[in-house]
């Protein structure tokens, strides 16, 4: 039985897949998968930024190759980007927490 981190990797394979295999190359995200992914998958996170020209800045900044296509790798480090600053949060939180009930 895969672990949860196992089970993770796949998933984060399966997504990009789900998308990438859509139109074009099934190795890269055209800008148009990118951007159905990012609605569909990452919703909450494209709410909070309502600028339309977002979805362009986000595939420049992803596009390090500088193909004009998101592959796997640059996928990749969007997730890890997104993951280590969710992950600050939950620090904080943590840290908040623990004052509360010390104060308690
Ligand atoms: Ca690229």
């Amino acid at each position: 039985m895969p672990s949860d981190l196992e089970r993770a990797m796949e998933t984060l394979i399966t997504v990009f897949h789900r998308y990438a295999d859509k139109q074009g190359s099934t190795a890269s995200l055209s800008r148009t998968e990118l951007k159905k992914l990012m609605e569909n998958e990452l919703a909450s996170f494209l709410k909070t930024q309502k600028d339309p020209a977002a979805i362009d800045r986000i595939m420049k900044d992803l596009d390090s190759n500088g193909d004009g296509e998101v592959n796997f790798e640059e996928f990749v480090s969007l997730v890890v980007g997104l993951s280590i600053a969710c992950e600050q949060i939950y620090q904080i939180q943590m840290k908040k927490l623990g004052a509360a009930v010390k104060n308690n």
